[in-house]
């Protein structure tokens, strides 16, 4: 099954959010295999964020990042990558559709309250930067028969 790295960035923590974006990926059927609260190194931000390094945004970013607990998942399932990402909605909250994580809880593009994995390649490289294979559960969830054709 198709797996997605996503975090819950310190804005998104602080504010209270991290149950209700739980609770979407939830009731859309996806299954969670890793999660945990975490104050992000310096080194893994680079990393995670390595495409922007040379950004103007990027010193801001960093220090958004690493403002407070970020809360990380793996989330599972047929399609994860683009469903989530879908779900979270555009980078520029102002431009994401409603519905979407990002239209429905933010406004400022320097405070987007989320991240998720663009690609399957991404996916399995930024899941590789912040989690250890023993730190992902894999088990079967009962809904899964009726979930899938
Ligand atoms: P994404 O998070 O939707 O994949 P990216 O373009 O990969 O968007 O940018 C990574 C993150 O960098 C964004 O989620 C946002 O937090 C931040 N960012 C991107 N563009 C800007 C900007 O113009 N100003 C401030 N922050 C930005
Ligand atoms: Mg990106």
């Amino acid at each position: 099954m198709d797996r997605t790295f996503v975090m819950v960035k310190p804005d998104g923590v602080q504010r209270g959010l991290v149950g209700e974006i739980i609770s979407r990926f939830e009731a859309k059927g996806l299954k969670l295999a890793g999660a945990k609260l975490e104050l992000l190194p310096e080194a893994r931000v680079v990393e995670q964020y390595r495409e922007h390094l040379q950004k103007p945004f990027f010193p801001g970013l960093k220090t958004y990042i690493m403002s407070g607990p970020c809360f990380l998942m793996v989330w599972e399932g047929k399609g994860a990558v683009a469903v989530v990402r879908r779900m979270i909605g555009s980078t520029n909250p102002a431009e994401a559709a409603p519905g979407s994580i990002r239209g429905d809880f933010a406004l400022d593009i320097g405070r987007n309250v989320i991240h998720a994995s663009d690609s399957p390649e991404s996916a399995a490289r930024e899941l590789g930067i912040h989690f250890a294979s023993g730190e992902l559960v894999d088990y079967s969830k009962i809904d899964e028969p009726v979930l899938y054709e």
